[in-house]
This record gives C-alpha cells, structure tokens and sequence, in this order.
C-alpha cells in the first residue's frame, strides 16, 4: 500500500521508511506542485494543511508530519518555528546553544502530530509522539538531521546525532507517532 508522505524533507521521509520497513506500507512524495503554507498556529493546524495540500495535488490517501524542537526555558521555543528559526541548520544550532548560554535547566522535548487524511481530504486519524531530553553544552554526533547534535536523549546520554537510525527510530518522537499510526492504518483493510 502507497501512501503520500506530505514532505519536502527528504529525511523525515527516509525515517518513517525506515519505521514502516516490513508493514507492507510504503511513503511516497505527492505530485508536483505541492506547495503548503504553513501558517496555524499550533503542530495540529499546520500537520493538517500540509496534508490537505498533499491531497489537492495528489488525490491520495496522505499524511503528514509536523514537528519541531520545544525547549522550555525559551517558553516553548523554536516549537512551531524549529524550521524558520535561522538560515541553515548549523546556524539553527549555534542559536539555540547561544541562547542557552549559562541556562542551567537545558530541558527540551521533540513533538511530532501527523495527521492522515483520505483521497477526499477528510481526516481519518490524528497521532502524536513526543520525545524528552536537554539540550547539550556542545554538539556531538552526525547521524540524524536538524538539532540532532544537540539533543540529548533523556535516560541516553548521548545526542540523537550519536545514535544509529534504528536506535534513534525506536525512542524518537517520529517513530512514537508513527507507530501509532501505523496500529490505525492497519485496521483500514
Ligand atoms: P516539511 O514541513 O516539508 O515536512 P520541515 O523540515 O519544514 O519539512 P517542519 O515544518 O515540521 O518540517 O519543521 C520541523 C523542524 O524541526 C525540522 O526542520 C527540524 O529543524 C526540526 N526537527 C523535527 N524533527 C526532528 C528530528 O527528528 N531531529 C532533529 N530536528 C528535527
């Protein structure tokens, strides 16, 4: 079974294969033309225009993922904005290490909400997954992508970065939400 994965990044679609592997289920990109605004103002909003959108121009069944970095002594931020927070990835990370210069409480949680419509865009179900750490004093680690080197995995102590991409998978807020997914979409057929 096909379903479209409303992304335009490639990581995240190479992790819920790697998740999905042997579920008989596989994540393709929609048909060109898919361009979502992502202006709601909560992972629920947003994870759902991205699916709607996904929808417009495929008329599959798809789903989508929004996600983002929470880190608690910014209130929350970059949450919503993880994505738009600076230029490139590293200049994301030397933000966040910068603002959280001398913070002693580095807590920090990932959340993922997907959201699967059907080929008519209506909403067939809703997950969410969310993973606890804090937030480094220094990156460590390549594997992974976007804050990766500087999440540190609670009861891990290393950086998701350090971890392989199953290890990472089995614990991440993406795997916690697709698994629950996954468990919805098999009672479809
Ligand atoms: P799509 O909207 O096209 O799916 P995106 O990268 O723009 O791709 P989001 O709007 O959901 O995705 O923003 C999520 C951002 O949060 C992402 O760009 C990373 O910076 C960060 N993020 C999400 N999951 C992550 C993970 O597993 N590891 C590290 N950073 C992650």
């Amino acid at each position: 079974m096909k379903i479209v994965f409303a992304t335009g990044n490639k990581d995240k679609l190479r992790e819920i294969n790697e998740i999905s592997q042997g579920s008989g289920i596989e994540f393709i990109l929609p048909e060109a033309g898919f361009n979502p605004v992502e202006d709601g103002l909560t992972f629920e909003e947003n994870s759902y225009k991205k699916a709607k959108e996904a929808v417009r121009v495929s008329h599959k069944m798809s789903l989508a993922d929004d996600s983002g970095l929470c880190v608690d002594a910014l209130n929350g931020a970059p949450g919503l904005y993880s994505a738009r927070y600076a230029g490139t990835q590293q200049e994301k990370i030397n933000k966040i290490l910068k603002e959280l210069e001398g913070v002693s409480d580095r807590s920090a949680k990932f959340v993922c909400v997907m959201t699967l419509l059907d080929e008519n865009g209506e909403i067939l179900h809703v997950s969410k997954g969310e993973c606890k750490g804090e937030i480094a004093e220094h990156q460590s680690g390549v594997n992974g992508f976007g804050y990766d080197p500087v999440f540190v995995v609670e009861n891990y102590g290393k950086t998701m970065a350090e971890m392989s991409e199953d290890e990472k998978n089995q614990i991440s807020h993406r795997g916690r939400a697709l698994t629950d997914m996954l468990n919805f979409i098999r009672t479809l057929h």
